[in-house]
């Protein structure tokens, strides 16, 4: 038996947008994801927009004894900012009441709350004034940390400031994927300094207002391989981990930004924006322990054409295809569980053995419902071995001293997703689009036994 430390959290994680519904009525406001549904319908699945989710709005008491059946005793989800804060001035009571009442329920069950405050919802408010782009967006994201610390501080001790900064960047600023969809590097690097400088000024008001409990942030890390061990391809590599995973972990948890990455950005002409107490902000306000989400690594070579100064990530590092990769046959995802223990290992050696957690991990499956047996439960052998494959690497990293507190399944109901709406299931639990019902999945059925043992059999 592969036992896990006693203290060990294991739950599922979602985002306020992801679950709740409910995203233009009890007086939220709107974020960029309901206008730009509402603007661009044709670009969504059809009816399948944030309004359309597993509506824990009106179902997590339910949810929570759910949570409860299978023995989780820890739970991700963030606070809606539009929700709490339609205008970013004023307190909207019903999402305080919404939100004392869930996070007391999951408590009074034994569920213990890891709360996000930024999963990629930008007001919209926000948004029509420049959003990240300006500097404006890390007064507003302080001011509305600090309302949820004084609101909801007795009932939450772990908290976490964004859910993958990187990807609202990159998405939104130079892949067009996410709202405002511009590809623009400049920008982009700007944006990323913004959301940085929001998580510390978070992080300060933490601190300054002597809170209690702790404060962390989520990153996505996709370990960076290269194709080989030429010059040319280890640089790649280099520069794809400096600029995807180094920007956000070394000054939030070393409080530094790597010398590296400032010697780059000096040389493509991409500096931003500082003010002069910039840097000692960081690097006085470090977090206390970090979430990684982990679903596959990033395998690189080095660029083909290179523009100077750099225009685009490509002139960096280029993606390849790994011929002997394993394939998620079902979402075309990689699979390759041994990241995650060079994951635990990196934060050992290379950032202080900072307490962390797996905070997503989980296998996305389209047309899920081929695997209904008779009974109406969604056989769900391949996630299983997914997660048993995932957590065998991640106790290795635990016995050789990496200092991981928990682990969190992407996810508990099957949730809508941003551009995919419900195309991709990663549930504990399959929802039905037709009537909202939850039935529980094997793999659900599995992490309780694995919770009962607190380890691997
Ligand atoms: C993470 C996000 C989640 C979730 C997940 C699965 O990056 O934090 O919000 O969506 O990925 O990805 P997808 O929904 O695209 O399958």
């Amino acid at each position: 038996m592969k036992k896990f430390p006693e203290y060990f959290l294991w739950g599922a994680a979602t985002s306020a947008p992801q679950s709740e519904g409910y995203s233009s009525l009890n007086g939220k406001s709107p974020s960029t994801w309901d206008k730009w549904y509402e603007m661009n319908p044709e670009k969504f699945q059809k009816n399948q927009g944030p309004e359309h989710t597993s509506m824990m709005y009106e179902t997590y008491v339910e949810d929570i004894k759910r949570m409860k059946e299978i023995h989780m005793n820890s739970f991700r989800t963030s606070i809606a900012w539009t929700r709490l804060l339609p205008d970013g001035k004023t307190i909207n009571q019903e999402a305080v009441d919404f939100y004392r009442n869930y996070f007391s329920e999951l408590r009074s069950n034994g569920v213990k709350p890891i709360i996000n405050l930024f999963h990629f919802d930008m007001p919209w408010w926000l948004m029509e004034k420049g959003g990240w782009e300006t500097r404006e967006s890390v007064d507003a994201f302080a001011f509305y940390a600090n309302t949820c610390f004084e609101l909801f501080g007795d009932l939450v001790e772990r908290w976490t400031t964004f859910n993958e900064p990187m990807v609202h960047v990159e998405c939104g600023y130079l892949y067009g994927y996410h709202y405002p969809a511009i590809i623009d590097l400049k920008k982009a690097v700007q944006v990323g300094f913004h959301t940085l400088m929001a998580h510390t000024m978070a992080v300060k008001a933490f601190k300054d207002g002597h809170y209690s409990g702790e404060i962390g942030i989520i990153l996505n890390v996709s370990p960076c391989y290269p194709k080989s061990q030429s010059e040319e391809d280890l640089k790649a590599a280099e520069l794809a981990d400096l600029l995807n995973t180094k920007s956000f972990l070394d000054p939030t948890v070393l409080g530094k930004i790597p010398e590296k990455l400032i010697e780059c950005l000096i040389e493509n002409e991409l500096l931003p924006k500082v003010k002069e107490q910039d840097l000692q902000l960081i690097q006085l306000n470090i977090v206390d322990f970090i979430g990684m989400n982990y679903y596959q690594p990033r395998r690189v070579q080095a660029p083909i054409k290179v523009h100077k100064p750099a225009i685009s990530p490509a002139d960096f590092y280029d993606h390849y295809d790994w011929p002997d990769k394993k394939i998620n046959p079902y979402r075309g995802w990689e699979i390759y569980p041994e990241a995650l223990y060079d994951v635990a290992m990196m934060i050992k050696n290379q950032y202080n053995n900072i307490a962390w957690y797996v905070s997503e991990n989980g296998m996305g499956v389209a047309e899920e419902d081929r695997f209904l047996d008779e009974n109406g439960m969604i056989q769900d052998d391949y996630r299983i071995e997914f997660m048993k494959e995932h957590l065998d690497q991640l106790y290795k990293g635990i016995e050789e001293g990496s200092n991981c507190f928990g682990y969190h399944s992407w996810t508990f109901v099957d949730c809508w997703s941003w551009l995919n709406g419900y195309k991709n299931r990663y549930g504990f639990y399959r929802l039905d689009l037709n009537n909202n019902q939850r039935s529980l999945k094997k793999s659900g059925l599995w992490f309780k036994e694995l919770i009962d043992q607190n380890g691997l059999s």
